[in-house]
């Protein structure tokens, strides 16, 4: 296999999908960054930008190209023809009323769920975030960063371990490459790593850091509510000179949750062990009596923001995929009667 290709993260079980191996030189390639209708990808011959076939730019989002996805192009390198099945994919349904599920990272091996020891640091969105990495397939790791202005950053540390048993959580001072050690053991060389984490917790600071000189810019947060500025505007996939790929996704305000139902029982698996000790089966865990979930929290075995949030997730999730499912079958519905009415036509002038 090319060493090229290999240090863009390149396995087997890309090159399997092939129909002809002659292609993996060729047309093979890894999309570094998506502008609209465009696409930069990375081929064993360089760097281009390209378009895509006209049968992608009709499909839905979620079929479109992502940075970090292995594509086929053309055989005149100028179009993606073919999107490879993804090893994992960290997506979004789409902001405002536009509900469409839409792909921001694909192939992600480590999800860097960047917090920082501030402030900013808020374990019901850190609950969100290791939902949706479960629903990607990605392997999470909790990045403190500031641990050089916190007087108590051990308390952050586990504050961010209680949040979900056994998920990693590492300390950084994203601006000193010393400190950096216990994030870098997780980047291989073939290793593609997601950075995401709301504005201003130094994502693109780590990034810069870690490749040893400016990748992406950064911008100082406010001072009165830390909160940061959006200066990262889109997604980028970088090479680091010490190998391994990094994606910094610049912070999304609204990262809204559908059809996650496994995903939040896996971040939840404390609450939805308990619940099944309830004594209704269908236990609300409001005011019910014989609650497991509501003697836990009595017990102060559970915080109560943990089940608000749980809660909380949980609506938003049935909400939005009924929605999402009533979408589709009104395509479905409405495709239906654009075939029947082509078939009375077609009646009409065979009479
Ligand atoms: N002291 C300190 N400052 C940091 C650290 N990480 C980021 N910063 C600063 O925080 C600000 C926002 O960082 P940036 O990387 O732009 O955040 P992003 O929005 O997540 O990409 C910049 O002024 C950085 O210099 C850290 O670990 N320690
Ligand atoms: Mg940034
Ligand atoms: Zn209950």
């Amino acid at each position: 296999m090319s060493e090229k290709l290999q240090s863009l993260g390149l396995v087997p079980f890309f090159i399997s999908q092939l129909a002809d191996p002659g292609i993996v030189e060729t047309r093979l390639g890894r999309v570094t960054a998506v502008q609209r209708s465009r696409s930069t990808v990375v081929c064993e011959s360089g760097e281009r930008i390209v378009e895509l076939s006209l049968t992608l730019q009709k499909s839905a989002a979620i079929d479109r190209p992502a940075v970090g996805d292995w594509i086929v192009l053309d055989e005149s390198l100028s179009r993606i023809e073919q999107v490879l099945e993804r090893k994992s994919l960290f997506k979004r349904l789409g902001a405002g009323t536009n509900n469409e599920i839409q792909p921001i990272a694909a192939n992600i091996d480590i999800l860097f769920i960047v917090t920082s020891c501030n402030e900013e640091f808020n374990e019901s969105r850190l609950e969100r975030y290791l939902a949706l990495c479960a629903e990607a397939g990605a392997m999470p790791v909790i990045v403190l960063t500031k641990t050089d202005l916190a007087g108590d950053a051990g308390n952050f540390v586990q504050r961010a371990r209680s949040v979900q048993a056994g998920v990693p959580v590492e300390m950084a001072n994203a601006l000193d490459p010393d400190s950096l050690d216990g994030v870098r053991a997780w980047i291989d060389r073939t290793t593609t790593v997601a950075l995401v984490g709301s504005s201003g917790v130094g994502k693109s600071t780590l990034l810069n850091t870690l490749a040893g000189h400016t990748l992406a810019a950064t911008s100082e947060i406010r001072e009165q509510d830390k909160k940061g500025r959006h200066t990262t505007t889109h997604r980028e996939l970088h090479i680091l000179p010490t190998g391994g790929l990094l994606i910094d996704v610049p912070g999304m305000r609204e990262l809204r949750v559908a059809e996650l139902d496994q995903s939040l029982g896996a971040v939840f698996e404390d609450i939805q062990l308990l619940a099944k000790q309830c004594r209704f089966a269908d236990c609300g865990h409001e005011t019910e009596p014989g609650c497991a979930v509501l003697r836990a929290i009595q017990e102060q075995k559970l915080d109560d923001r943990r089940l608000a949030n749980y809660r909380k997730l949980m609506r938003e999730n049935t909400l939005a995929t009924v929605t999402l499912a009533e979408k589709r079958s009104q395509g479905r519905d409405f495709a239906k009667m654009v075939q029947e009415g082509k078939r009375i036509k077609q009646k009409r002038l065979e009479t």
